[in-house]
């Protein structure tokens, strides 16, 4: 909430316009030739994950098909879909990393 002063000195409440940001998530997708460890150190790489985190969302791809790497603001998701896209790439694997509003 914010107050606006008017010419009369009549403080009235006017409504915030300000709205968060919208938020996208970064998901990977499975697929039968990307080798494991090298999802698994993708996400210690670009998404500052532990071994173990890595590996939880890593499993979670491998059996559901996809999974949330993070949540965040769209040109930050849009850098991460860059990096990960780009370094598969350079590495010969066909690993798929995709972003979509939240
Ligand atoms: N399905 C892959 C395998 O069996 C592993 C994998 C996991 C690939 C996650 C991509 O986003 C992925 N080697």
């Amino acid at each position: 909430m914010a107050t606006h002063k008017q010419s009369d000195s009549v403080l009235e409440v006017q409504k915030s316009k300000v709205k968060p940001p919208p938020m996208f998530k970064v998901l990977l997708l499975n697929d039968d030739f990307t080798p494991m460890d090298f999802v698994v150190l993708v996400l210690q790489k670009f998404f500052n994950m532990t071994r173990e985190q890595a590996t939880q969302v890593m499993l979670k791809v491998h059996r559901e098909g996809m999974g949330v790497c993070g949540v965040f603001p769209r040109d930050v998701a849009a850098t991460k879909v860059e990096q990960v896209s780009s370094y598969a790439r350079q590495h010969q694997h066909p690993l798929a990393c995709v972003m979509e509003e939240n």
